[in-house]
């Protein structure tokens, strides 16, 4: 049976990054190397303040990262709250397949990055550090959605530039294999040692090799508490298509917290072993790119609730 391979990701920055896959998905490579090549592009774009270097810092001015990858046969890797490596995405990868574990953080996902050779690196760069500065002004601590998204006003955002977030990414290769993977600096501002959904297991992000593959993007804590990824996951077990499936996900959070949920974003995104793919949110605002032999700079706007 031939496998029509297939990358998508979250938002439309993920349109360059899903093409670094596709080189690697069109050359029959493992859907694994596809989405870490891919979601390097991200980690690696400077203009990006929200993923990798250049992300914004905490409020104490520390840029920590967090980041998960999850390949076919369930094994998986992640680092949370990790400083001064521009690529924790690879440093995932390798928790994953040179330790008996699954996440490693703070000092020991660094010193763990350095044994291994990855090069200490300045992340906070002179953009986020200024937008930074004109934060430590007002100090006001609340989730800042995507600058689609009504319920904020973007004019007082420094640079204007809280439009993306999160990538994550999932990717069905030639061998009929699925992989994920998903990087972000984190809530930007957020307070030292908070760690998102982005590095969690079944909550950031999720495969199932015989099912399909999950991921999200927005305000962590109620995909956390929600174990978002893996919920859509087993809706597509259990028939959902994949936008039905992230619709029941981004319900379940307007129902356990109705209010919260019309201040914040949060968007699912998911493929199924068949290569169909879908998304929802609760807001507008929320795209995602998606990348075939057919097409690789397609941009899809979400579905939302709100
Ligand atoms: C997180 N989902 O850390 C990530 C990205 C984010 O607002 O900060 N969104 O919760």
């Amino acid at each position: 049976k031939v496998v029509k391979p297939i990358v998508i990701s979250t938002w439309d920055f993920g349109v360059a990054a899903n093409q670094a896959a596709w080189q690697v998905l069109n050359q029959k490579g493992k859907a694994l190397d596809a989405v870490e090549q891919g979601v390097k592009v991200a980690e690696a774009d400077l203009s990006n303040p929200t993923v990798g270097k250049g992300g914004y810092p905490d409020r104490d001015g520390h840029v920590t990262l967090d980041a998960c990858i999850m390949d076919e046969q369930g094994n998986c890797g992640s680092v949370a709250a990790l400083e001064h490596i521009a690529h924790p995405i690879s440093v995932a990868r390798l928790v994953m397949e040179k330790t008996p574990h699954v996440m490693l953080v703070g000092e020991g996902a660094l010193q763990f990055a350095l044994e291994n050779g990855f090069q200490r690196d300045n992340l906070l760069i002179p953009s986020s550090e200024k937008a930074w500065q004109e934060w430590l002004k007002e100090k006001q601590y609340k989730p800042i959605m995507n600058i689609e998204n009504k319920s904020f006003n973007t004019e007082r955002l420094p640079g204007n530039q809280y439009n993306h977030d999160t990538i994550g990414m999932l990717a069905l290769d030639a061998h009929g294999n699925l992989s994920g993977a998903c990087t972000t600096s984190g809530m930007a501002f957020k307070m030292r040692g908070r760690v998102g959904d982005s590095p969690i297991i079944g909550a950031g992000l999720y495969i199932d090799n015989e099912v399909g593959g999950a991921t999200s993007t927005g305000v962590g804590e109620e995909v956390i508490r929600t174990v978002g990824s893996f919920l859509v996951v087993e809706l597509m077990r259990q028939g959902y298509s994949p936008e039905a499936a992230c619709k029941e996900a981004v319900e379940r959070i307007v129902k356990k917290k109705p209010e919260t949920a019309k201040e914040i974003q949060v968007g699912f995104l998911a493929l199924n072993k068949k290569g169909e793919y879908g998304s929802y949110a609760l807001q507008s605002g929320f795209t995602y790119a998606v990348c075939d032999e057919q097409k690789q700079d397609l941009v899809i706007k979400g579905k939302h609730i709100f």
